[in-house]
């Protein structure tokens, strides 16, 4: 059994060129790899990689992971600059004995060292984004804390190899140094190959309270199905926030287990997410919850394109 599930339906390319490695017997972290690589390249995708939003002070700070759930090696970076594929970084990361997570100057410093592609990942149009966001901000007191969308996978290789990994720009218009849930062990992904994997998008400050995707594995790990065990997990995390602070922040979780076996939950309407298994090319669905059920269909041609229609349309300054 093969397969990949991943948040958000810009997975889908990615996905797509990822399955083939899988179906050939590839490793499960090249087909990861790769298919985060290309979110992250194209500029479109205001969430993630090249063209991704930026900070308050227009600087585009990037967190990423990879974890390897059959040696449980994890490498992440967070808040680091000017560097192409944060992905890639992690993953060599992952293979180091210690300093697995290095943030903003240390990332940047070994990227260097390691020869990895700089690149000034501020596009015009996020640019123009930030401009029109802080006009907004001035005019109506928007939440400058809104909009996002970070790519996570879990994958699952012919020979039973599982890997989680994340891509984020993070939160529009955060602090410099804020550290989203992506880079986070526990709490943007974790996998073990023995049980499965999730990985997490929305609001990581919520989704840091509750480690959620460590829970969803322990779920798994106990017997539930991955569809169960997100349900449960979110569900959960959602109420004691509700109770305890009044509120929860946007909850998006996606998980696979080690038969390829796969679920999803969320808070909010109209999650989209991507998946493939040996048995399914990769389709795109949109869930929501409906009295604690994840439901989900498949997106439907007008959604999509749509979707592609308002990320490529022209912005204009305001
Ligand atoms: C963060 N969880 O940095 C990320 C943002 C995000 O979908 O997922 N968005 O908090």
């Amino acid at each position: 059994m093969y397969g990949i599930i991943a948040t958000w339906r810009m997975a889908f390319e990615g996905i797509t060129a990822g399955r083939e490695i899988l179906e050939d017997g590839g490793f499960a972290g090249d087909a990861i790899e790769n298919a985060i690589r290309e979110v992250e390249d194209f500029e479109f995708y205001k969430s993630v990689g090249y063209g991704g939003l930026p900070n308050e002070d227009m600087e585009v700070e990037l967190d990423a992971a990879y974890m390897d759930g059959t040696t449980l090696d994890i490498g992440a970076v967070a808040a680091i600059k000017d560097y192409a594929n944060p992905i890639s970084i992690a993953r060599r990361l992952s293979k180091e004995k210690v300093n697995n997570l290095l943030v903003a100057e240390g990332a940047e410093r070994f990227a260097h060292k390691e020869g990895f592609q700089r690149k000034n990942m501020l596009t015009e149009r996020a640019k123009i984004h930030y401009y029109n966001r802080i006009k907004e901000i001035k005019e109506q007191e928007i939440k400058p804390y809104s909009g996002h969308d970070t790519v996570g996978m879990v994958g699952l290789d012919k020979r039973g190899n599982m890997i989680a990994a994340t891509s984020t720009s993070g939160l529009f218009m955060k602090k410099k140094g804020r550290v989203g849930d992506s880079p986070i062990s526990g709490s943007g992904f974790y996998v073990d190959s023995k049980v499965g994997g999730a990985s997490a998008t929305g609001l990581g400050e919520d989704l840091m309270k509750g480690c959620i995707s460590y829970e969803i594995v322990r779920l798994m790990k106990e017997g539930h199905h991955p569809q169960e065990a997100c349900e449960i997990a979110v569900n959960r995390l959602d109420k004691e926030l509700k109770e305890r602070r009044g509120k929860s922040g946007d909850l998006s979780l996606i998980a696979m287990n080690n038969k390829g076996e796969w679920g999803v939950a969320t808070n909010i309407e109209g999650f989209s997410f991507v998946v493939t298994t040996e048995h399914q090319e990769p389709i795109i669905y949109l869930a929501k919850n409906i009295n604690g059920k994840c439901i989900h269909e498949k997106a439907n041609s007008e959604w999509l394109d749509n979707y592609m229609k308002t990320r490529t349309a022209p912005l204009v300054r305001r």
